[in-house]
């Protein structure tokens, strides 16, 4: 089933220059980026966007960081989409993260992990609704999905 999520290249992964890698990732897969905007996450769109963690130890830590330099967020279009970014993206912690994945190639922290993606089909429309406008998402013919599924 072709579904769109929410993938954010978290302030880390801008600062340290590593988009154009990490977004070069899903292209790679075969996935089609229709949604892209360099912004500044307010603390009031963290909240919303990370309420499920509001109360927990790193919460505050996660908004300070979420707030503090422009995030690169995407929406990715694919089969599976929602699913495929997870596993592109690789488990929460770099530590454990296995190699191969954006998380554990590139980094060794639990809270700095450069990406985030939508967790469910629920999530992922509730997600681009917070960040994206319908008429930011586009649609458009992908030249390369043909032979790639
Ligand atoms: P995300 O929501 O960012 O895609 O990450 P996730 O599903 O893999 O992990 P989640 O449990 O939803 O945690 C959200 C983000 O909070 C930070 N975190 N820090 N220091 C800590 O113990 C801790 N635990 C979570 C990470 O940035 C994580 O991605
Ligand atoms: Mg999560």
């Amino acid at each position: 089933m072709v579904e769109t999520t929410l993938i954010i290249l978290k302030p880390d992964a801008v600062q340290r220059q590593l988009m154009g890698r990490i977004i070069a990732r899903f292209e790679d897969k075969g996935l089609q980026v229709v949604g892209a905007k360099l912004m500044r996450i307010t603390e009031d769109l963290a909240g919303k966007h990370y309420a499920e963690h509001e109360g927990k130890p790193f919460y505050a830590g996660l908004v300070k960081f979420m707030t503090s330099n422009p995030v690169l967020v995407l929406a990715i279009r694919g089969d599976e989409a929602i699913e495929v970014c997870r596993r592109l993206l690789g488990k929460t912690n770099g530590i454990e993260a296995d190699p191969g994945t954006i998380r554990g190639d590139f980094g060794l922290s639990k809270g700095y992990n450069l990406v985030h993606g939508s967790d469910s089909a629920k999530s992922a429309k509730r997600e681009l609704e917070l960040f994206f406008t319908k008429d930011e998402i586009h649609t458009y013919e992908q030249t390369v999905g043909a032979w790639i599924t």
